[in-house]
């Protein structure tokens, strides 16, 4: 390990022992004692080991949520105390915003600014929950007479709130942040891959003084202990982020209790390229829609469709362009893409890319495992264009969750909307014309959640997150989130002069 990173690891105090389980408001080691690896994908180092939670953990952990919800006082707390609370949370997050931008970078291999951006807006979800939750209220309706209707909102119990890795300070906060405002106790299994800063903002969500039990964090394999918690019967809501296939099975699951569930899952997003488009935009939009986050995004626009008579001027552009892209040190700010997640994922993509490759695709650049220089045990994967691709390939139809892009021409407006539609998924998608009304036209027949026009950002404290189709269903990041962690409860009442006798006995 370089000098560097040495440095960064004492800085961080990560060889303080291991990262311990958050329950109860106790930090604690497993009951079995068992601890697993938390690898630097960048390094293919070991850089912390984390108590691995059991099913008696996560039991303990659901006691202590039901606890704290049943019996403990922070969903009583006035709203603006729990509001001044989530701000607080914010500002610890601020005063550590370097801390948990390096262990980030550690445990994901991403890149700096992609780590800075994803930690920035982790605390700003904070902030907008803080401000949302005042707001939050309940309707009065009008009735006929003496009677007269309100509706309060009320927090819907325990959450359990399974985060994937790709983001996983980020994808925390969007669970965390609405659960707790409204008054939620949580049970939060972050991956195993990437437990690290789920477990700091556990410790931050105490220090900012969230009662003990109101947020517990049990990181352990998603099949045993996720599992556990989507079974169990005093688990009210399960909010999960991950692939389309372990949302399937936890929909299933969590019905034998009739669970409240949100799933946000995977994307194969498209980009429309119309000939009246900002051409360099859209190559810089695209560039950043497919190449972010290594391509480890759900929202990844990885299918591409150019209209036919820009079709050259645009790809020699994307091309040239990606082929500038550096891997390398995240912690170093020209590092445009970081590493990918460990060896699966990188077999995952090399094989959707040499199955395109073998169906006759034509691998535009890249295409191949890299190899970065003083990185050569981390996992890394070079900046793929592939063309000439047909639409029933495997490259075009999955989600390869990697950084590559899939490239056809159309015709026209109607082939587009075809193209783009012709998925299972339906997350994030994008538009580039010059045209506001084919713009508005064309936004309304895409069956997304997300469209970007002229636009590579999808994600702000604020605005709706979430998909149609097997995208999932459920909106995070925005007001409407804090429904979802709530009950509605219609209360009907009664003030005539005379007391009512419906029956007349
Ligand atoms: P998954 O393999 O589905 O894992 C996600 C989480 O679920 C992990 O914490 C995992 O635990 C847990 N898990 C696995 N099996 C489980 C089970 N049977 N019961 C309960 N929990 C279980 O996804 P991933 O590979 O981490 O993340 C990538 C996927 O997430 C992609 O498809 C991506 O598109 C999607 N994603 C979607 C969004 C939105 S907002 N739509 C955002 C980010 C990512 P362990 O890993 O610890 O075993």
């Amino acid at each position: 390990m370089s000098m560097i990173k040495e440095e960064k690891l004492e800085q961080l105090d990560m060889k303080r022992g291991t990262y311990q389980l958050i329950i109860n408001g106790q930090r604690m080691d497993s009951q079995s004692g068992e601890t697993f690896a938390v690898i630097n994908p960048a390094t293919g180092e070991e850089i912390a080991r984390v108590a691995k939670a059991s099913v008696e953990d996560a039991e303990k952990a659901v006691e202590a949520a039901r606890n704290a919800f049943d019996k403990g006082k922070w969903r009583h707390f006035p709203v603006n105390k729990r509001s001044r609370i989530l701000n607080k949370i914010a500002g610890i997050m601020r005063s550590r915003f370097n801390e948990l931008v390096e262990l980030e970078i550690l445990d994901t291999g991403k890149s700096l600014s992609a780590a800075q951006g994803q930690v920035m807006q982790a605390i700003e979800d904070f902030e907008f929950y803080a401000g949302a939750i005042v707001s939050h209220r309940g309707s009065v309706n009008s009735l006929p007479g003496a009677f007269q209707n309100h509706t309060e909102q009320e927090p819907v119990g325990v959450c359990a709130q399974i985060i994937p890795w790709n983001y996983p300070l980020m994808m925390a906060a969007w669970k965390v942040a609405p659960a707790i405002a409204t008054g939620c106790s949580i049970v939060v299994k972050p991956a195993t891959l990437t437990p690290l800063t789920a477990i700091v903002l556990g410790e931050i969500c105490l220090e900012a003084g969230v009662p003990a039990g109101v947020v517990n964090i049990v990181p352990g394999s998603g099949s045993t202990v996720g599992n556990y918690l989507v079974e169990h019967k005093n688990v009210d809501k399960v909010a999960f982020t991950g692939s389309t296939p372990v949302g399937k099975g936890i929909m299933e699951k969590a019905s034998n209790t009739l669970k409240r569930v949100t799933l946000e899952l995977g994307g194969k997003s498209p980009s429309l390229i119309f000939n009246d488009a900002d051409i360099d935009a859209a190559v810089d939009g695209s560039l950043f829609g497919i190449f972010y986050n290594s391509g480890q995004s759900c929202e990844a626009r990885s299918r591409l469709y150019v209209q036919e008579e820009i079709y050259d001027q645009f790809m020699e552009k994307f091309i040239t362009k990606a082929k500038k892209l550096t891997l390398g040190d995240p912690f170093q700010k020209e590092t445009h893409i970081g590493a990918i997640i460990n060896q699966n994922q990188l077999d995952v993509i090399d094989g959707f890319v040499q199955s395109a490759r073998k169906d006759g695709a034509t691998i535009e650049t890249g295409g191949a495992i890299a190899s970065v220089k003083g990185f050569e045990e981390g996992f890394w994967y070079e900046p793929t264009i592939i063309s000439n691709v047909s639409h029933d390939m495997e490259a075009v139809r999955e989600e390869i969750f990697g950084p590559v892009a899939v490239v056809m021409k159309f015709k026209d407006e109607k082939e587009a909307v075809e193209l783009a539609n012709d998925s299972i998924y339906g997350l994030g998608s994008a538009v580039w014309t010059q045209n506001h009304a084919r713009a508005t036209r064309v936004s309304k027949q895409i069956k997304a959640g997300i469209v970007m026009i002229n636009c590579p950002f999808s994600a702000f404290p604020g605005t709706p997150f979430g998909g149609y189709k097997q995208s999932g269903f459920g909106r995070e990041l925005c007001v409407e989130t804090l429904d979802l962690y709530c009950e509605t409860k219609s209360i009907v009442s009664y003030y005539g002069d005379k007391p009512l006798n419906p029956l007349g006995v």
